[in-house]
């Protein structure tokens, strides 16, 4: 159904208006990236209505928001999926065609917005895109990075980076609202006076201080005429830079001021599941928070509602530790603008906020220095300080003379502020983001809160956006799940896929839905043909590992097998092989020395396996550049297996093994994450499991790991493969290139030896990989494999993981919004 405001002839007038106000160009002078922006703002003032109308609904309405708040929002292309949303895509395209203009081609011009590192910033953009779905008012709250997460080059093997320089034509869906600027304020001195009522008064003297702008950018629900913002705040200087000052003390005080506000938002700290702790991220944190929740109390005074129902009005969500300090900025706002006392501001803000953990890896665990959080933040730190020694009170009337438990439950602690614990001690809900991940919260990383306070903990198993990952990343399955099932209604309602599990035993099915895959790899194909000079063959068995560069991720697992098959083809030239590509993307967070390391060697194994006429092409090695949202969704639809095989434990639940699960690749992982709820839901027998348990893991850890020497003594082949790492096989004849990575499998050098138990799940893994290559030979088994995997996945749609966020934690309700 085309949009009723997106009629063809006025539609047209208005990419050319554009074209003439933007540029002063017509169609045939336009640059595809003139042309990308005219048909954006096109698009834009379509939204716009709706935006419109949604803020009015909410208003009216007076619904409760939700707010989201959150350093990383991965948001991916705009274009394409505001169309899928709008119910425009193909009629736009149609009309596109009609002026010469290809819309693949235009989208292909968009910036790929790279606020976020990886799966917690892409699991808030699709939170926001359900959410409006869905009907429920929300905002998601962030910054405006000038440089988002870097563009990843490979030189010579090695990983490069390469700044993001997203803004740099323009972004044409964003709208500056400088009517709702908010100052911040760093540093400086703190007392109080009493007031002329004789209440006690914050005064903050030689701070410095930044103006807050905001910019926002429309999340359109699918087929609802909803619109929600999500809100990024740029650091502007408050003393404007003045020319016609000659005075070089101002002069001074201008340019320290303009550089000040330049910094906080100039880059996206590029580490994922590891802190720097660095003095800017802590200013990045305290500068997005301040502002955001100034602006909601603001927002929420203005409805005239007595203070002590904005509870009922909004919920903060807080996205892993990282806007924690939302909340003593909460409370400072409610105790020094508001003026309530303690005890009603804390019953306010405990109200008000949530915390869901991402990662239990301990590195990731942020703790800011007491000097450098004092130093910055001093009335904040104050706050901190009184709700440590309430609850240091409390710990200890619960558990008399259990010092030690105080030692590890307090929030001020060792010269550091512990922020999951302020977090855990304010918020009303606490979740992890899959079973297995809350049940380790519980009973392992978190224990001491779960036993002091079971009530705020619960789970809510992560889901990804079927809109994006599946109407707008494989069009061909779509229209073949749409014709199968006779509805688009899967579009919202994804438990509807299970309707394809009458067809999995259908000849004529299972033949469309290989012919499906076999599309989206040659698409996939040609992308690496174009990108990396590779010819790979689609008949191959695709066998796709992207995700960050980590290594409790093991990349190194998946390459080193990808070694000891080379190594057995090569032993049995003769031998009868299933072909396959093992495609690997994956980028390296800059400090990250191992990381960088496992890089190198995957793509120096893909250049001597590539280029090894003797294997005659059996097997290929691609490493994918630059892996982001953008080409991710080319990479899911084309998979056949779906490596998923992390640490068990380590992984909290994973958003990938959903992407590919939804389009049809087979996993092959870990009892890890939700990868055991991937596997509940498709069946042991359409997925292959391997590896140690996450008790198991546990276990050797609690016992100080285990001896990768046994197995490296007792397994020739994979002593070949290990000593292959440094006898310059994979090195042009250097034998030291990967030699800390050998190190790292057999000794203690740096840690404990084999830290992710890699020789130890070796044999299991290499197992499992033959079974798959075995089922794979039958074509009609594994079709049916595959679907099942599709028609299995309606549990990891994002709109139901928010329908429990939603019945458990939020309890907001939805709102209706009139199409003009
Ligand atoms: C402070 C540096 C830092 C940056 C990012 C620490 C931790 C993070 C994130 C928690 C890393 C992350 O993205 N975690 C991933 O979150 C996903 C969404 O819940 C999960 O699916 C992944 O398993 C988890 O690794």
């Amino acid at each position: 159904m085309f949009d009723k405001r997106l009629d063809k002839k006025k539609f047209k007038e208005e990419v050319e208006s554009n074209l003439k106000l933007l540029y002063r160009h017509t169609i045939a002078e336009a640059s595809q990236q003139e042309l990308f922006q005219a048909v954006s703002y096109a698009v834009k003032e379509v939204i716009m209505d709706d935006w419109i109308s949604t803020q009015k609904a909410v208003k009216e309405q007076g619904a409760k928001t939700v707010v989201y708040l959150s350093m990383e929002f991965l948001i991916g292309r705009a274009l394409g999926n505001n169309l899928i949303n709008m119910n425009s895509y193909r009629q736009v395209e149609d009309c596109l065609a009609e002026m010469g203009i290809d819309l693949n081609a235009l989208e292909n011009q968009e910036p790929d917005p790279a606020l976020g590192n990886g799966g917690l910033g892409r699991l808030a953009a699709c939170f926001l895109e359900s959410l409006t779905t869905l009907g429920y008012p929300a905002y998601g709250c962030g910054i405006r990075y000038r440089y988002g997460m870097f563009k990843q080059k490979i030189e010579n093997g090695y990983q490069r980076e390469v700044p993001d320089d997203w803004l740099k034509d323009g972004y044409p869906f964003e709208l500056r609202r400088p009517d709702f600027t908010q100052e911040v304020r760093f540093g400086g001195t703190i007392h109080f006076e009493k007031d002329a009522n004789g209440d006690d008064c914050f005064i903050q003297e030689n701070y410095q201080s930044v103006k807050a702008v905001p910019y926002e950018i429309p999340i359109v629900g699918y087929g609802n005429h909803m619109v929600n913002s999500l809100c990024i705040w740029d650091a502007e200087p408050i003393v404007n830079f003045n020319l016609d000052s000659f005075d070089s003390g101002n002069y001074h005080k201008a340019v320290e001021q303009e550089n000040i506000a330049k910094n906080i938002v100039e880059v996206l700290y590029p580490n994922d599941n590891h802190i720097a702790g660095k003095e800017l991220r802590l200013k990045q944190q305290y500068f997005f928070i301040s502002a955001s929740l100034q602006s909601a109390l603001q927002k929420f005074k203005k409805t005239g509602a007595s203070i002590f129902t904005l509870p009922d009005k909004v919920v903060f969500q807080m996205n892993d530790t990282h806007p924690t300090v939302a909340v003593a900025e909460l409370m400072r706002l409610l105790l020094d603008q508001e003026h309530l006392s303690w005890e009603e501001a804390w019953g306010i803000t405990t109200k008000c906020v949530a915390y869901t953990n991402h990662t239990i890896m301990s590195e990731a665990l942020e703790k800011w220095p007491i000097d450098l959080f004092e130093r910055l933040l001093p009335r904040v730190y104050q706050i901190v300080q009184e709700i440590d020694r309430r609850f240091v009170a409390e710990v200890r009337s619960r558990y008399p003379g259990n010092e030690e438990k105080v030692a590890r439950m307090a929030i001020l602690y060792d010269k550091q502020v512990r922020m999951a614990h302020l977090a855990i001690v304010a918020s009303f809900s606490v979740n992890g983001v899959a079973a297995l991940h809350t049940e380790i919260l519980k009973n392992q990383e978190l224990k001491d809160f779960y036993e002091m306070m079971p009530d705020k903990f619960n789970n809510k198993t992560n889901g990804v956006t079927q809109r994006r990952f599946l109407m707008h990343a494989n069009p061909w399955l779509s229209d073949w799940i749409t014709l199968e099932l006779k509805t688009t209604e899967w579009a919202t309602n994804l438990d509807l896929l299970a309707g394809l599990k009458a067809l999995v035993d259908n000849p004529a099915a299972q033949s469309d839905f290989i012919e499906i895959k076999k599309q989206n790899k040659i698409r996939l194909a040609q992308y690496i043909k174009e990108h990396n000079g590779i010819e790979v063959d689609p008949e191959s068995l695709f066998d796709i590992q992207v995700k960050r560069l980590h290594e409790y991720k093991r990349q190194l697992l998946n390459i080193l097998h990808v070694i000891y098959l080379y190594n057995q083809i090569k032993e049995n030239p003769e031998q009868e092989v299933q072909k396959r590509t093992f495609i690997f993307g994956a980028k390296a967070s800059a400090g990250y020395i191992r990381a960088k390391e496992i890089i190198k060697l995957i793509t120096s194994v893909a250049e001597v396996v590539n280029n090894d006429a003797s294997i005659d092409g059996k097997i290929k090695v691609v490493f994918i550049e630059d892996y982001k949202v953008s080409n991710a969704e080319i990479i899911f639809s084309a998979a056949d297996l779906s490596e998923q095989i992390s640490t068990a434990s380590k992984e909290a639940s994973g958003t990938g093994n959903m992407k590919f699960m939804m389009n049809g690749g087979v996993t092959i992982g870990t009892m890890d994450g939700a990868n055991v709820e991937i596997v509940e839901a498709v069946g042991a027998e359409n997925a292959f499991i391997f590896g140690l348990s996450s008790e198991e893991v546990i276990q050797y850890e609690n016992h100080g790991g285990y001896n990768p020497q046994d197995i490296y003594n007792s397994d020739p082949k994979l002593r070949q493969v290990i000593d292959q790492l440094v006898d310059g096989t994979f090195a042009g004849g250097d034998r030291e290139m990967f030699r800390n990575i050998y190190d790292s499998l057999l000794t203690n050098k740096s840690g404990r030896a084999d830290q992710y138990f890699i020789l130890k799940d070796f044999d299991s893994y290499r197992q499992a990989q033959a079974a798959a290559v075995a089922a794979y030979k039958d074509k009609s088994a594994w079709a049916r494999m595959a679907m099942m995997n599709t028609a299995c996945s309606g549990k990891f749609s994002s709109d139901r993981t928010i329908e429990e966020y939603v019945r458990d934690i939020w309890h907001s309700q939805k709102i209706q919004v009139e199409g003009k």
